[in-house]
């Protein structure tokens, strides 16, 4: 049995894997290997996708766990069967003895086959009753598959949640049940078209009672949904498969209906839920941007952003980089985030879509608080008042002499302050920069005769 769990679950992440590489993550998952310094970049430095490595993102994290036996010490019994002969085995769950406890840390410790460990609840929560185990995962992820591993027999119902926001808000990711309709509203096995690809659906497969220990349940989360092969560019999805937490709801307990008998005390002590190990198979999300993710100095999960990106998961343009708009890195396309030419004039910039569509989707920058005298959406003239000095390049921080005109006295008496001004701004000889005409400023306008 265990081997055959093994190679079950070996299966599983072999198909997640293939699922992955199927939706167009192959290719930069095998050039990743090939050992360049960079994933994010390729040998001849330029950005590409990269993603960081497939995880099972639940393993050593806490399991926020409603039920677990053992406090006070109680009876459990475990049903084992040999043909028609039905026995039950009873044994205690003490959370006080490490011998005999059955905590939730056991659901995400190390997996060894040949010694499980499980969690396992209160006796007989039965519906209305339920079990909850919610788990969180730190930070975004992109989950592939949410599979549980059982010591008891499987629920007769239960249900698999996600939260995009934390644990704020959910949204139901699959449901397991031998009555859909009547617990849950869903219609057995519906259909998926493109119309309803993040609705989660009802099924009665993995409900059975048996067996009645190392039953598996595996959701995986792009199974079935028509543009899987198109998950590039699927932002339905993205969006589907993007989880913060998760959470599972045992509904409904499986028994053999003897539980309201004359021996119903053994009876119900022999119901409980009872896994081995939870397992969140995915990859942190980074949005094509960052091949792994670190720890940061508050020890919050987040992406080690390239490409010019920045955010917990590279999902916005660092600063200064706003020259487009931010957007996911594509198998073909890294979709880097781009600088703002500024001509070495300005620290900080902003987006303009106008200028940008009116650019041919090329460019829409707006640099800001433009520094040593410069002016202009690149910072690429002098301002008002300063002229070009032709013998340095306009990125020199003295490409603009700093040769304010000033006034003289004689100026001010003759035309008035005010007037002066507005000669040296809309005088005849055109704009400020042009190196005659701020020759002519700075010079005295009222002695080249053109404004008298
Ligand atoms: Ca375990």
């Amino acid at each position: 049995m265990r081997r055959l769990l093994e190679t079950w679950v070996a299966v599983l992440t072999a198909c997640a894997l293939a699922g992955r590489a199927s939706a167009g993550y192959g290719l930069s998952m095998f050039a990743a290997q090939s050992s360049p310094p960079d994933p994010c970049y390729d040998e001849n430095g330029n950005p590409r996708r990269c993603i960081p490595d497939f995880v099972n993102s639940a393993f050593g994290k806490d399991v926020r766990v409603s039920s677990t036996c053992g406090a006070p010490a109680a009876r459990y019994c475990v049903v084992t069967e040999k043909g028609e002969e039905r026995t039950r085995d009873c044994h205690m769950c003490d959370a006080a003895d490490p011998k005999k406890s059955h905590p939730p840390a056991y659901l995400t410790d190390l997996n060894n086959p040949h010694n499980l460990t499980c969690w396992q609840s209160e006796n007989y929560a039965q519906y209305p009753q339920n079990v909850t185990l919610t788990l969180s995962l730190g930070k975004k992820f992109e989950v592939t598959y949410v599979s549980l591993q059982f010591c008891s027999p499987r629920p007769e119902s239960m249900a698999i949640y996600k939260s995009m926001d934390y644990g704020k808000s959910w949204v139901p990711f699959q449901y397991y049940s031998t009555q859909c309709k009547k617990m849950y509203n869903r219609q057995n096995k519906a259909t998926i078209t493109k119309q309803n690809e993040q609705e989660a659906i009802c099924t009665d497969s993995h409900t059975d009672m048996h067996p009645l220990t190392g039953g598996l349940i595996a959701f995986s989360t792009l199974d079935g949904r028509p543009s899987a092969h198109d998950f590039d560019n699927s932002p339905v999805l993205q969006d589907w498969v993007t989880a913060t937490d998760i959470k599972v709801i045992f509904s409904r307990l499986h028994t053999f209906g003897d539980e309201n008998e004359d021996d119903s005390e053994l009876a119900r002590d022999s119901y409980f839920y009872a896994v081995s190990d939870l397992q969140v198979g995915g990859r942190c999300k980074c949005n094509g941007h960052a091949s792994k993710c670190v720890k940061d100095r508050e020890g919050n999960l987040v992406c080690e952003c390239k490409h010019n990106t920045a955010g917990p998961e590279c999902d916005r343009c660092k600063p200064f980089h706003y020259d487009r708009p931010w957007q996911r890195a594509t198998a073909r396309e890294a979709n880097e985030c781009v600088a703002c030419h500024c001509n070495l004039h300005a620290r900080r910039c902003r987006f303009n879509m106008e200028l940008y569509k009116l650019s041919g989707r090329r460019s829409g920058g707006v640099c800001l608080n433009c520094r040593h005298n410069t002016a202009g959406r690149h910072c690429h003239y002098c301002k008002e008042g300063y002229y070009r000095d032709m013998t340095k390049s306009i990125s020199h921080r003295r490409a603009c002499k700093g040769n304010r005109y000033t006034h003289t006295h004689r100026d001010e008496l003759k035309w008035g302050r005010q007037k002066l001004s507005s000669f040296c701004v809309e005088g005849p000889l055109g704009v400020k920069t042009d190196p005659v005409q701020t020759h002519c400023c700075h010079s005295g306008w009222n002695l080249t005769g053109k404004i008298s």
